[in-house]
């Protein structure tokens, strides 16, 4: 299954013909190629998108929310080829895959279509005159998504933008093309204008930086890694592009004393090892109290070690591939760096598939790693590690516990567990990040706003969010005869 570029309502190869190669992370095979695409292709999109603009931005709101709706149809029809492809694209369970990516997906295209519906007139009265706020396109925006969860991300991007009137190009991490164009092909399926969506595959610093470069894209909404939201950052400020970068984490999860062990451990391991780890949310330390240190512990390694490490295809797998051989080995470096820095594995860091013995070469698996006795200055303790590895510290304090939750230059997400939710709650105010949930994790409200503080990212996603990005507001005063 090949990736070509789709511009102007048609799918084509890169202009010059270059293409790269697409690889199942799970089994080491090649899907098929990906048009690595340049400078000229972005032309090509970005030409294609000024030709949709005018009569796509003069649509209503409301008429173009019934486009996400259909865009949410057409892959609601194909949610089951949805999830094979993004699980084959990104070594993910098959059954994750289909929960989360695939329906997230199609839940993305839904809410925002849903939320135009619910948008009340922005008008401000004064004495002697009435405010007017009208909420214009920014033009054609440029999406840049990585490979973790990558339509989910992707669509969160896409549907705020179309409704608000923009024209699209984007560009999906080049390890995983596939899902991006299954919602192209949809796009073409129910007539979507043409030149309104448009995709175009490769690597970063070539056809990424051409968009982030080109005068005519205003607006960049980027996911990815910390080091290049960096570099998208020093591109598109110089442009006076609007900015929006969600990135790396290194979220705590908080056990306090008075926590029902049970609900909290299984809570930490959900949040610890969905997706292997290779999600920006993911609890990658495990703050618990001393006083019940040793019995959390102990029930999380049973936990983690009952957990089934197979093929994606495997209904039962809980934890597949992770998204290439390169990326794994980054991993393992980071495990042998925690043993370095005086930590104890306590169980995993072996690359295994659960009922075979021994390294699956071709396939990118590493069993889920738990790391004790780090100081929680440590690089490990510290850095995105971004695969199936949590660390443990212990606290004697809520302030503590604070203290070590803003120990890391990122600040996106976290939970605390506790039975009482208020001392949750004034705990959770006091943690340097965009989101705290309090006996839960990555329970979504796609009103309420997505994103980080530090250096994890610029600005948020979701509901009222997301239309202010993808939006130039309008105010028009008119003064009262
Ligand atoms: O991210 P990159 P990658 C973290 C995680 C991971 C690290 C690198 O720690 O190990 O980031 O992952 C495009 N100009 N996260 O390699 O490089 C690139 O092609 C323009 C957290 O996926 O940031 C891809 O489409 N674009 C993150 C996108 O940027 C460029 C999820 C993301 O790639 C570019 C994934 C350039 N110069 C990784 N260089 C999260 N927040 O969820 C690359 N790109």
């Amino acid at each position: 299954m090949n990736a070509l570029n789709f511009i102007n309502g048609v799918f084509v190869d890169a202009t010059d013909g270059q293409t790269l190669t697409n690889l199942n992370p799970a089994t080491g095979q090649t899907i098929g190629t990906i048009a690595r695409s340049k400078d000229s292709d972005v032309e090509e999109a970005v030409k294609a998108a000024a030709s949709a603009q005018e009569a796509w931005s003069s649509l209503d709101m409301l008429e173009r929310a019934t486009w996400l709706d259909r865009l949410a149809d057409g892959l609601e029809a194909r949610k089951e080829e949805l999830a094979h492809r993004e699980s084959r694209d990104t070594g993910k369970p098959l059954a994750l895959a289909r929960r989360v990516d695939a329906q997230r997906s199609i839940d993305n295209f839904r809410f925002f279509a849903d939320f135009a519906r619910n948008q009340e007139p922005e008008v401000f009265e004064m004495r002697d005159a009435t405010n007017f706020v009208h909420r214009n396109p920014v033009g054609t925006v440029g999406l840049i998504t990585p490979w973790n969860l990558p339509l989910y991300l992707l669509s969160w991007k896409v549907a705020p933008a179309l409704l608000m009137g923009n024209t699209v190009v984007a560009k999906p991490s080049e390890l995983t093309p596939l899902t991006a164009n299954l919602m192209c092909e949809v796009a073409s399926e129910i007539g979507l204008p043409s030149g309104v969506l448009n995709v175009v595959h490769g690597y970063g610093p070539e056809v990424g930086q051409a968009i982030l470069d080109h005068p005519s894209i205003r607006a960049i909404s980027f996911t990815g890694g910390t080091a290049t939201g960096r570099h998208v950052a020093a591109s598109a400020a110089p442009m006076f592009k609007k900015l929006s970068l969600e990135l790396g984490g290194k979220n705590a999860t908080i056990i306090l004393d008075d926590a029902d062990l049970d609900v909290a451990v299984n809570g930490a391991l959900r949040a610890g090892f969905t997706n292997g780890g290779q999600v920006c949310l993911c609890g990658s330390r495990i703050l618990v109290h001393a006083s019940i240190a040793e019995k959390f512990t102990s029930k999380l390694i049973q936990l983690v070690d009952e957990m089934i490490c197979g093929s994606p295809e495997d209904e039962s797998t809980q934890i597949g591939a992770l998204i290439s051989q390169e990326h794994m080995e980054k991993v393992e470096s980071y495990i042998q760096l925690g043993i370095e820095e005086g930590g104890n594995v306590l169980t995993g860091g072996t690359r295994e598939m659960t009922g075979q013995v021994g390294p699956s070469p071709e396939g990118a698996f590493l069993r889920p790693t738990v790391i004790d006795g780090l100081q929680h200055t440590s690089r490990t303790a510290t850095e995105e590690i971004f695969g199936p590895v949590v660390t443990i510290h212990r606290f004697e304090s809520d302030e503590e516990a604070i203290e070590i939750a803003n120990s890391t230059e990122y600040g996106l997400a976290g939970s605390i567990w506790s039975n009482d939710t208020d001392r949750a709650h004034k705990i959770a105010q006091k943690i340097q990040t965009g989101i705290v949930w309090v006996n839960t994790w990555l329970h979504r409200d796609l009103r309420t706003p997505f994103g980080g503080v530090k250096n994890s990212g610029l600005g948020r996603e979701g509901g009222a969010w997301s239309l202010g990005f993808f939006s130039e507001p309008l105010n028009v005063c008119i003064k009262h005869d």
